[in-house]
């Protein structure tokens, strides 16, 4: 198979991060691309120089030209303002929007045939800005977000019942906040509903940790965001379109109708292929997952209304 052509726009924490996983996956040959001079190059060659003792062959690239981009059959958008201490993911929004447009206009121009996920917070709100500006249509475009929600939440029900992680599978729907939708009732150990394994209260104590998982890690961190968890998400998602593996993921997808929702993009399940976002998911749900779901996509709805480029 010839290798693919993956561009990720953002060299920095989770830009850079991606490119390494992508590159150590053999994915693909991987242009880094940011507004920055010499830093996607310096990453760039510093991934490069790590190939003969991780013995792989992609070419990794550094440019600030999207013209090096051209023909990619995957892109990335990492670029934009990450959260410190005390921000919300909304805070990001006006000026993320203007840098996703913008990257999402120039990625296209050469890449009109790619296949995009967006990375870039405000999630939900980004990845309409992106089919916006980008003009893709619905089935090449997605929102990473669930994945990482997902396996936070996978991590803590491990973590909490000292079980393998390779046993747990959860799920997570809803916008990337605090209003995302934890489904404990879609979530299992090895087949066992979490339901049978944990109490109410230790559940909804791990909804809980699940829902702030970002903010957890600011306060921790400090001067940056997440990313080592962010980029094994993407890499995950850009993994089962290459290797058109037909995964079932959650991830922020472009609605219209499912889930009684209509234009706008929100975490769902879909399945991922080649061909991209092959299908959503729907799922029936109870009144109570049914309500929060509906207050997630309210919250989206509000930072879509508040949009201002
Ligand atoms: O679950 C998720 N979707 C997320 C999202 C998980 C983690 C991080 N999430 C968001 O990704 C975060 O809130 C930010 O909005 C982005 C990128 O986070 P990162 O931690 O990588 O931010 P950095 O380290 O500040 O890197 C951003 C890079 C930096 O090198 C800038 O120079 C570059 O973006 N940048 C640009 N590149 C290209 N083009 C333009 N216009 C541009 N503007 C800034």
């Amino acid at each position: 198979m010839a290798k693919k052509k993956i561009t990720v726009i953002g060299a920095g924490h989770v830009g850079a991060t991606c490119a390494q996983l992508l590159a150590y996956k053999k994915l693909g040959h991987i242009h880094i691309i940011d507004v920055v001079e010499g830093l996607p190059q310096g990453k760039a060659l510093d991934i490069t120089e790590s190939a003969p003792l991780e013995g792989f062959d992609s070419k990794v690239v550094g440019t600030n030209d999207y013209e090096d981009t051209a023909g990619s059959d995957i892109v990335v958008i990492t670029a934009g303002l990450a959260r410190k201490p005390g921000m919300t993911r909304e805070d990001l929004r006006d000026k993320n929007a203007m840098i996703v447009k913008s990257c999402a206009e120039q990625a296209t121009k050469y890449s009109p045939d790619c296949f995009m996920i967006v990375v870039t917070n405000p999630l939900d709100t980004m990845a309409w800005v992106a089919k916006q500006a980008s003009g893709l249509d619905k089935h090449r475009i997605v929102g990473m977000a669930g994945v990482l929600d997902s396996t936070r939440f996978r991590s803590f029900i491990a973590m909490e019942l000292g079980v393998s992680n390779e046993d747990v599978h959860a799920t997570v729907f809803g916008l990337h906040g605090d209003d995302m939708v934890p489904m404990p009732r879609f979530s299992s150990v090895a087949g066992i509903p979490i339901t049978e394994l944990l109490s109410k209260d230790k559940i909804d104590e791990i909804v809980a940790r699940t829902r702030k998982g970002g903010g957890e890690i600011v306060s921790l961190l400090k001067t940056s965001s997440a990313y080592y968890a962010p980029a094994s998400s993407v890499v995950n998602m850009a993994e089962s379109i290459i290797l058109e593996k037909n995964r079932i993921i959650p991830a922020a997808a472009y609605l219209e109708g499912e889930y009684g929702l209509d234009g706008l993009f929100m975490g769902v399940p879909v399945m991922l292929n080649w061909s991209g976002v092959e299908k959503v998911i729907e799922l029936p749900l109870t009144d109570e997952e049914n309500a929060a779901l509906q207050k997630s996509a309210q919250a989206v709805k509000e930072s879509l209304a508040h949009l201002n480029i």
